[in-house]
This record gives structure tokens, sequence and C-alpha cells, in this order.
């Protein structure tokens, strides 16, 4: 597995799905787990210090409400990690959002929007990230981003 994508909780699956898709779209191999900043703290401190000797080169963390998950796991390791803000009932994610954005400095997380639409970009960003050295999947990215393109120009009219 080259990507881990890890998350606070079961409930936060359905967003994190996302990023899970669009690895999958380029075939690159990753593995999910619930893992809790707050619940199971050990648990993070060795999945998270482990990671880069079981061959994971990059993390995605999604986390809601007090989201410490991406910026605990980016502090047990330099692999880059991918912050995933989960949208919150109370405060639509924006906690989340504040929770993962604001790192002190030192100690980076990549963060992405709220919701599916991060989710996605971190799978994206993620695959980007392992393209840098291997040609081939920067190929299958450049293509995704043509076709993406193309199916924007080839359907104009908002109304249809
Ligand atoms: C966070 O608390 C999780 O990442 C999740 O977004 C939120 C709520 O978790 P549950 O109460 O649904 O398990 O730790």
């Amino acid at each position: 597995m080259t990507v881990g994508i890890i998350m606070g909780s079961k409930s936060d699956w359905p967003t994190m799905q996302h990023a899970a898709e669009m690895l999958d779209k380029f075939g690159v191999k990753y593995e999910t787990k619930v893992v809790s900043a707050h619940r199971t703290p050990q648990l993070l401190a060795d999945y998270a210090s482990t990671a880069a000797e079981r061959g994971i080169k990059v993390i995605i963390a999604g986390a809601g409400g007090a989201a410490h998950l991406p910026g605990m796991a980016a502090a047990f390791t330099s692999l880059p990690v991918l912050g995933v803000p989960v949208k919150s009932k109370a405060l639509n994610g924006v906690d989340s959002l504040l929770s993962i954005c604001q790192m002190p400095k030192g100690v980076a997380v990549g963060t992405l929007a709220i919701g599916d639409p991060g989710a996605a970009n971190a799978g994206l960003l993620a695959a980007q990230i392992l393209g840098c050295q291997q040609p081939e999947l920067l190929a299958k990215i450049d293509e995704f981003r043509k076709n993406q393109t193309e199916t924007v120009l080839a359907n104009p009219n908002p109304a249809e």
C-alpha cells in the first residue's frame, strides 16, 4: 500500500470514501483504517510512526470537529499528511477546517476543502505526489484532467 487513508470515526467514511474512489481511478493502492486522535491515541502514534517503514508514502487523514488527527499524525511522521476537514453537525466543518489548517510552524499538514470535494482532492493530490516519481501515473492524471476539461467544454449550456 502506498497511501494510508485514516479517519477519526467510521462515521467519516461516507466522506473519506471519495479519496479512495479517486485513488481507484488511477490504480493507486491504499489502506483504510479508523484511527482516532482522542479515542485511540496509542494506535495513532503506532500507525503514524511505523507508516514509512511499512511502505506508505502519503497519509490522508480525515476528521471532524476538534480534528486533531491530521496534525498529530504529522507529528509522528515526516511523510506528507493531507488533512480532510469532515463536515460536522454543529458547525458544518468550519471547526474541522480551522483545527486542521492552523498548524504551528515546523509541522506541516496540507489542508483540503471541507467534505466530499476535499476528500476527492486529497486522493488526487496524493496521486500527484506519487506521480512525481512515476511518469505513468502522472500520465493517467494528465488524461483525467484532459477528459474533465473536454467534458466542460462540450457542455457549455448550463440550462441543458
Ligand atoms: C471525530 O469526531 C471524527 O472524525 C468524526 O468526524 C467526529 C464524530 O465522530 P462519531 O461520534 O460519529 O464517532 O473524531
